[in-house]
């Protein structure tokens, strides 16, 4: 309540930044973009807790501030502290908000959990140029009669915010996913690898054009699409688990299956959909889906981290050039 009341002199919808992650923008430090869809609906408590904070502390430790991202009575936030952390963790029936939703829940002063095409929205806005998170958003099986593709997708080609994640999961259509992000103009990049990770398993079965082979290459590849474009487009930067790490295989396909029929039969649909799949994959697999989910967002946030460091080195270096 009190954040509402310290918000209400700015004018509705307006943006409030964390002062750390304020100060850090002022000064160039680098700064990497966290979502709260992940945390409200993609992680059972009280893991999900727990996460977000292991994200941010990993952030840290790589010399960037971690900004975590989502909306707290109606104010889009940038850098949730820590009792905010946990509302969006343990409140029951927080929104999920895309793009489209966040000027509708400022205006009715809801809470709401940002999903990866929200968060780099507001990430952009903020200035912060680096996002990690777990699985993009994608066009799901069957999108052919039910038209659900994620808005992830759209927005990333008119964000300018680079998303480390490990690919999208077998739950989407992943060749139609990488199909939709050539038409939009996104880039996609593997790192260190030419597979298009599959989320839980290694690789998708699909292949990806192009490798960045270290944190400096992706920063520069960063800094190359601010100068030759597409204009304002995001970049997908795609991290694999390593194969030992990845879930067991068979286990993997036979959640995937009884959670593809058990969608159809209870005929969920919309913003629903992905929970769903995900909640049903942590059943089906005994937990161990989770696990491996846990592994990735580590791994993804300290990537990024690395990233927003080398970026905000080639900054200072161009800067010192100039
Ligand atoms: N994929 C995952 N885990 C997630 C999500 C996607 O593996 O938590 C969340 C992200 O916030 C993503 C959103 O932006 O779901 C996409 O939802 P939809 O398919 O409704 O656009
Ligand atoms: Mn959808």
């Amino acid at each position: 309540m009190r954040k509402r009341e310290a918000a209400s002199n700015e004018p509705v919808g307006s943006m409030v930044l964390g002062s750390e992650i304020a100060e850090a923008l002022r000064r160039a430090i680098p700064v990497v973009a966290l979502e709260s869809t992940l945390i409200s609906h993609g992680l059972p408590r009280p893991d999900n807790l727990e996460l977000a904070h292991e994200a941010e502390e990993i952030v840290r430790s790589e010399g960037a501030v971690p900004a975590t991202i989502g909306m707290v009575g109606g104010v889009p936030k940038v850098g949730l502290d820590a009792a905010e952390l946990e509302l969006m963790a343990t409140r029951e029936g927080i929104p999920k908000l895309s793009v489209r939703d966040l000027a509708l829940a400022a205006a009715m002063g809801s809470h709401g959990a940002t999903t990866v095409a929200a968060t780099a929205h507001l990430a952009a806005k903020a200035g912060i140029r680096v996002f990690a998170t777990g699985g993009l958003g994608g066009v799901h099986r069957g999108a052919r009669e039910s038209w659900d593709v994620s808005a992830d997708l759209v927005a990333l080609a008119r964000t300018p915010v680079a998303v480390v994640r490990s690919g999208v999961k077998s739950i989407l259509d992943v060749p139609a996913t990488l199909e939709l992000l050539e038409s939009l103009g996104v880039p996609v990049a593997g790192f260190r690898t030419t597979r298009f990770p599959g989320f839980y398993l290694t690789d998708s079965g699909s292949p990806v054009d192009w490798s960045v082979r270290s944190e400096e290459e992706a920063a520069r590849a960063i800094l190359a699409l601010e100068v030759l474009g597409p204009d304002g487009c995001g970049f997908v930067i795609s991290n694999p688990l390593p194969e030992a790490e990845q879930l067991d295989p068979t286990l993997h396909d036979r959640a995937l299956r009884t959670g593809l029929e058990e969608l159809k039969r209870r005929n969920v649909r919309g913003k629903d959909v992905t929970p769903f799949l995900l909640d049903r994959f942590r059943e089906e697999t005994g937990g161990e889906s989770l696990e491996v989910n846990k592994r990735i967002l580590r791994n993804n946030a300290r990537l990024a981290a690395r990233i927003a460091v080398a970026l905000a080195d080639l900054r200072a270096g161009e800067r010192a050039r100039s």
